[in-house]
């Protein structure tokens, strides 16, 4: 008799539950809670608890679509196998940073990881006031070890290759070359734009200075492959309590240009801010200059004592690579804002903003900068700027 291969099923809370015990993640005899919690846009989150022994797993399983649309748009279950392998390379580097993971099944497109519902998720904490004094030290840490550790100045070129061969994500990558890059920035019938914004959305998508500067953003994405990235860190990426910080859901990642994970970091950070009363804005602004100091103290400590490129001792060219990541962090930064704000994907602060006038006047304000951080990212010298440029977009 021949055995059948196994073959994708998508997992129920029931069958969730009868996989934790066959990995014997809990023992047989076990009382289970199991719910989906998931909320994000492409895939399904099981969290299984065992309420007397207080303790419990994830199980992340991607389907074979993207979640919010529907079976009518097909995607990669590879990004099950990019996430888990991302996170374990992650792991060598900040393992402090990540979630630990337990199993991985490429053919069911599982990753069954540490619960880490004693944390919140960055966006909702960042919503309701919290202000995670040490997220942005933690996360500059984190981007400093795991793209300096996957660059040209710790691999030898050849390894760099082939390590960036194994993160090559085509279809992922896609989604934000149009989401991100693309569509924002014209009238594409999957934008959301509220009635409202309608007239400054007409006057972005015929700003012909901006569109020139979003496309050589586009392509900087498209053709820098200068280090390892988590590829969507955003706020709704990261879980953080005041003394702990964990990054989760690098579907996403591949090797792009090293500012990209820092502009979106700023940029979904700076978008609270906005959504925020201006009492409250001055702990995330913290995070945005913080961030790009901790980044620059730990690469530059890493590329001193680490580098493997002859030229890294020549004056001048540690400061050349910071100034030039720091401007495509703005840009990028820039092109995230637009996509939040006319795009697909919206940030939840703002949309929860009640009052039309007030949202409009926070998207309106948002825009602006975004506008600005792209079509001047090569006069931004350090993020105390954007911090200004901030201020000064909504005293008026
Ligand atoms: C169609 S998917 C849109 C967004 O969801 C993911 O979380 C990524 O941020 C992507 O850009
Ligand atoms: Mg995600």
């Amino acid at each position: 008799m021949t055995r059948s291969e196994p073959s994708y099923e998508a997992l129920t809370e029931t069958t969730a539950i009868a996989l934790a015990k066959t990995l014997e993640l809990f023992n047989a005899d076990a009382d289970l809670i199991c719910h989906e919690i998931g909320d994000g846009n492409l895939n399904m989150v099981f969290r299984i608890t065992e309420p007397a022994a207080k303790r419990g797993i994830i199980i992340k399983q991607a389907l074979p679509y993207v979640r919010v649309i529907g079976e009518g748009w097909p995607l990669t279950l590879n990004r099950a196998v990019i996430e888990s392998e991302a996170l374990r390379h992650f792991a060598q580097h900040v393992p402090q940073y990540v979630p630990e993971i337990y199993y991985t099944d490429p053919t069911y497109a599982i990753t069954v990881m540490e619960d880490l519902s004693h944390l919140t998720i960055v966006r909702t904490g960042l919503a309701s006031g919290s202000t995670y004094p040490l997220l942005s030290t933690h996360i500059g840490e984190f981007l400093a070890k795991t793209l300096f550790a996957t660059s040209d100045f710790a691999m030898e070129p050849q390894n760099k290759r082939e390590l960036a061969l194994q993160f090559h994500n085509p279809e992922l990558c896609k989604i934000t070359e149009n989401f991100v890059f693309t569509y924002p920035l014209f009238d594409h019938e999957t934008n959301d734009v509220e009635p409202l914004l309608r007239p400054i959305a007409e006057q972005i998508w015929g700003d012909q200075v901006l569109l020139l500067e979003a496309a050589k953003l586009k392509q900087t994405f498209i053709t820098h492959a200068e280090a390892l990235l988590h590829g969507d860190l955003h706020t709704g990426s990261i879980f953080a309590s005041d003394e702990e910080t964990k990054v989760i859901d690098p579907e996403f990642a591949f090797y792009g240009p090293i500012g990209f994970d820092i502009g979106l970091f700023i940029a979904n950070t700076l978008l609270s801010a906005l959504a925020r009363e201006e009492s409250g804005r001055d702990a995330l602004l913290f995070h945005i200059t913080n961030v790009w100091d901790i980044f620059v103290d730990t690469f530059s400590t890493l590329w001193q004592q680490h580098n493997v490129e002859d030229f890294a001792p020549i004056q001048g060219y540690l400061e050349y690579q910071l100034q030039h990541i720091f401007e495509d962090a703005v840009g990028f930064a820039g092109s995230e804002i637009m996509r939040r704000i006319f795009g697909l994907a919206h940030a939840r602060d703002i949309e929860a903003i009640v009052e039309d006038n007030h949202r409009l006047i926070v998207k309106r304000n948002a825009a602006a900068l975004g506008r600005d951080f792209i079509v001047n990212r090569s006069l931004y010298q350090n993020p105390v700027q954007l911090v200004q440029a901030l201020q000064q977009v909504v005293t008026g």
